[in-house]
């Protein structure tokens, strides 16, 4: 009886912490990233990231985002403002067209003049900003306001800081269970 006990107790622990929420951070970092073009030009600089991976899990699993802050130096050249750089956040399963649920920073908003800044903005949580279906996290450099078409108009280096809540897919939450009942059994 001591060892249903033990299992019934390691298995409603595992399914505890599988329910809770899993909140974790990790940096984007960038490094001569340019900005081209309008959204979507293929010259952009555009990743995709594996958010599930870059933290060491399986991939798949929905993930949203719940805050973000960066530290960036932006650099425009010729006649473009640092006001023109949008950073775009995405589902990259619903990377084009935008999906309603995307999310653009725009560090240099207002700064209407050719320059090099360094902007900062602190890791803030904001809610759920954006949900990955899968945890595939897409990101696009572009420029609200394309003054020459096929060419740079600034260059990022810095990095973005996102916090995020990964939640597991119900096979994983199942798995987890599994595996507390057979550590369980072994310990007698
Ligand atoms: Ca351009
Ligand atoms: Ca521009």
């Amino acid at each position: 009886m001591t060892t249903t006990r033990t299992a019934a107790a390691m298995l409603s622990l595992a399914i505890a912490a599988a329910a809770n929420a899993d909140i974790r951070q990790f940096d984007i970092d960038l490094i001569d990233a340019l900005s081209v073009d309008s959204f979507g030009d293929l010259d952009n600089h555009a990743e995709v990231f594996d958010i599930n991976a870059l933290l060491g899990l399986p991939s798949g699993s929905p993930v949203s985002v719940l805050g973000v802050g960066y530290d960036l130096s932006i650099e425009s050249f010729g006649d473009s403002f640092l006001a023109d750089v949008v950073l775009h956040f995405d589902d990259a399963d619903a990377a084009l067209p935008p999906s309603a649920a995307s999310f653009d920073l725009n560090p240099g908003f207002g700064d209407e003049f050719v320059g090099l800044a360094d902007y900062s903005q602190p890791l803030t949580d904001l809610g759920t900003v954006l949900s990955l279906s899968s945890g595939l996290l897409y990101l696009e450099i572009f420029e609200n306001f394309d003054d020459t078409f096929g060419e740079a108009e600034a260059m990022l280096n810095g990095n973005i800081s996102l916090r995020v809540d990964v939640i597991p897919a119900p096979g994983s939450l199942a798995l987890l269970g599994l595996g507390g009942l057979v550590a369980a059994r072994r310990r007698r």
